[in-house]
């Protein structure tokens, strides 16, 4: 069978487009790689792969469009079989903890990493891999994040919620890899799903102490050992965050 062209569609620092390049590199697909502007993405995204179809990642398989990261993964999987990201006998198992990972814990990847900017809006400068902002890039930066408070809908109130939900997330991951669904010798699709958004996670300073030393650290750090950014611990006000059980 004739190779196909593969061109993928990214956001830089897109944890599920993460996922996505995980997964091409473990099949070791050859892919163009377009990084999109943000904000022009969504005119792009909509043309290449339909009206809605706003977010990245999208794949073009020999010009065919696939959307999302769960779509693109199970493509891949039937591109290349080997070696597999739904792996018998745990492939049902594997397919559940994806699901989960991208409906259940992938958004907490964004509300929490933009809700702790808001408090801290100089940190935006290191997820680019440089240091803090200066006062006039903060200015700025402070009004992209209230932009994306907008945008992602969060509020106090619902960072809150996410915060005080977090261990017992979090806790499903220690199940996961309790049970022999994650973190195996070899990379599942669950593993780079779950993995990309809680190394985002990582970033936050005031959600290192739920995460250091447990399973769901290892994960992320395995598979995503290089992610730029540092929000220093002390963003969320006193409370918020729950503290390590
Ligand atoms: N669950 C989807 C979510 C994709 C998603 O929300 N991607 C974000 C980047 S992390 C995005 O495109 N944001 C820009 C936008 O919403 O316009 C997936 O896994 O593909």
């Amino acid at each position: 069978m004739a190779v196909p062209e593969l061109t993928l569609h990214v956001l830089a620092q897109s944890h599920p487009c993460m996922t996505v390049e995980a997964a091409l590199r473990r099949k070791d697909l050859a892919y163009e790689r377009v990084a999109l502007t943000p904000g022009k993405h969504t005119a792009t995204m909509e043309e290449l792969y339909g009206s809605g179809r706003t977010t990245v990642p999208g794949l073009l398989v020999d010009g065919e469009p696939v959307h999302g990261s769960r779509p693109i993964l199970a493509r891949l999987e039937s591109l290349a079989p080997e070696p597999p990201l739904y792996p018998e006998p745990i492939a049902g198992a594997v397919r559940e903890a994806e699901r989960w990972g991208d409906e259940e814990l992938q958004d907490l990847g964004r509300r929490l990493s933009w809700g702790a900017l808001h408090f801290r809006p100089e940190a935006m400068g290191t997820l680019g891999g440089a240091g803090p902002l200066d006062p006039a890039g903060t200015d700025f930066a402070m009004r992209f994040v209230h932009a994306g408070w907008k945008y992602h809908g969060i509020s106090a109130v619902r960072l809150a919620d996410d915060l005080a939900g977090l261990p017992a997330k979090l806790d499903h991951v220690n199940a996961l890899v309790d049970e022999g669904v994650c973190a195996g010798e070899e990379p599942n699709a669950a593993d780079l799903q779950i993995g990309a958004t809680l190394r985002v996670l990582l970033v936050v300073g005031d959600l290192r102490p739920l995460l250091e030393g447990r399973p769901a650290e290892g994960l992320a750090r395995r598979w995503f050992p290089d992610y730029p950014g540092d929000i220093p611990a002390g963003a969320f006000p006193a409370g918020w965050v729950p503290t390590r059980g």
